[in-house]
């Protein structure tokens, strides 16, 4: 049994200061301790956002990776089926590293509840099969150093995630208690909705790129969105999302928080709606140069225009609802360029709800630049508006 800080210390020696995950029991002392030191409180320094599912966390800290940090993310295993997703369609493509610590309930030996059984057999054996080597948790002082040492070569080499299998009495409990989060203001909503003819996802994109500075980073989510703004123009601060479904938010949410400049997420309705605690994560983070759009066909279009639910949703309601410090509904080009520029000019975050025709040119391109050259020179882009970290 080792104190958090005997883990955290040498964690942050080397760069690994902002966490993000969901809680299990096993975890308690020592995500209690981050959330303390994230909150300025003892040891001090580190990061944490507290994520609505395992694999937001694993998308909120590939943003953080991309805008220059080091990451870890904690999660039980009964979470590490949330995090598949993203950790084989996200990290694997595009290389992006993260320390990952997953508990090990229903592990070896344990009487533990029926429902961590299967998971508990399968816990290594997923993490091989998903192509995450792991290490147990260190659970000595004295093996602290070589374990983090083993998990950050193998990250440096491969670009791949790492993790370490916590069990259950790992970190000493030291009886902390993490305080609650404070509740942010509601925002306004600009009901800018016209209910003329709708203009496509191409033309909206157009339009937006033409109002955004060139010091803005822009997050495209999976399927014909990132296809489309890869065809309009490749530049290195554009990042498409292939894979991870629904979780360009989370990221975009990593990079805000970590750099000055705007970070802009082209997201779907149907993408949005997979992760849509995603929404509550960034009203409760409240990154001021973030701006969500929901470019909204009503539709799946990407795998063939199967009906989504988001006709009977107003996502500028729900941003509002999450925190959001203003959403805006619009659904022609000039409402769009104008929420925009307003976006722009005041503190978000903001949802741009805009709906949009569904459908595509016929003969959309595909991204040639591969994703882990997307990856790094996003992060390349993003270097210079990096904040300072203590
Ligand atoms: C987790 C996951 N589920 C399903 C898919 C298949 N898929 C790829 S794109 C897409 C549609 C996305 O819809 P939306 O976000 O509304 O964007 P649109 O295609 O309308 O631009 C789906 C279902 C996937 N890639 N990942």
């Amino acid at each position: 049994m080792i104190d958090a800080d005997d883990f955290l210390t040498p964690l942050r020696e080397r760069g690994y200061d902002f966490f993000t995950g969901v809680p299990c029991s096993f975890l308690t002392p020592l995500i209690n301790k981050v959330v303390e030191g994230s909150l300025g409180g003892g040891n001090a320094r580190l990061d944490y956002v507290a994520a609505a599912s395992e694999g937001e966390a694993v998308a909120i800290a590939s943003g953080a990776w991309l805008a220059g940090r080091e990451t870890v993310v904690m999660f039980q295993n009964s979470g590490l089926g949330n995090a598949v997703n993203p950790l084989t369609s996200l990290n694997h493509p595009f290389q992006i590293p993260t320390l990952v610590v997953c508990t090990w309930r229903g592990g070896p030996g344990l009487n533990d509840e029926p429902q961590h059984e299967v998971m508990g057999q399968i816990t290594p054996d997923l993490l091989e099969v998903i192509r995450v080597p792991h290490l147990p948790f260190p659970n000595e002082a004295d093996s602290v150093d070589q374990a983090i040492t083993v998990a950050t070569s193998y990250m440096d080499k491969t670009g791949l995630p790492f993790a370490f299998i916590m069990e259950k009495g790992d970190v000493k409990d030291d009886g902390l208690d993490a305080p609650t989060l404070p509740a942010p203001d509601m925002g306004p909503v600009h009901d800018m909705f016209t209910g003329g003819d709708l203009p496509g996802r191409m033309k909206s994109m157009e339009a937006i790129l033409e109002v955004l500075p060139d010091t803005a980073g822009i997050i495209a989510t999976t399927g014909k969105c990132g296809r489309e703004l890869f065809t309009i123009a490749d530049r290195e601060q554009h990042l498409y999302q292939v894979g991870s479904m629904g979780g360009a938010a989370g990221m975009g949410l990593g990079a805000a928080l970590n750099v000055t400049s705007p970070i802009v997420v082209f997201d779907g309705d149907g993408a949005a709606l997979m992760k849509l605690g995603s929404m509550a994560t960034i009203g409760a983070m409240r990154p001021e140069n973030l701006i969500h759009m929901v470019l909204d066909n009503g539709t799946y279009d990407s795998t063939g225009g199967q009906p989504t639910t988001a006709p009977a949703v107003r996502f500028a309601r729900v941003a509002q609802a999450c925190g959001y410090a203003a959403g805006w509904e619009v659904d022609d080009l000039t409402g769009l360029k104008q929420a925009t520029a307003e976006s722009l000019k005041t503190p978000g975050p903001h949802l741009i709800h805009m709906k949009i025709a569904p459908g595509s040119m016929k003969e959309l391109g595909r991204p040639t630049v591969t994703p882990p050259d997307v990856a790094r020179r996003f992060r390349e882009f993003l270097a210079p508006y990096r904040k300072a970290t203590a």
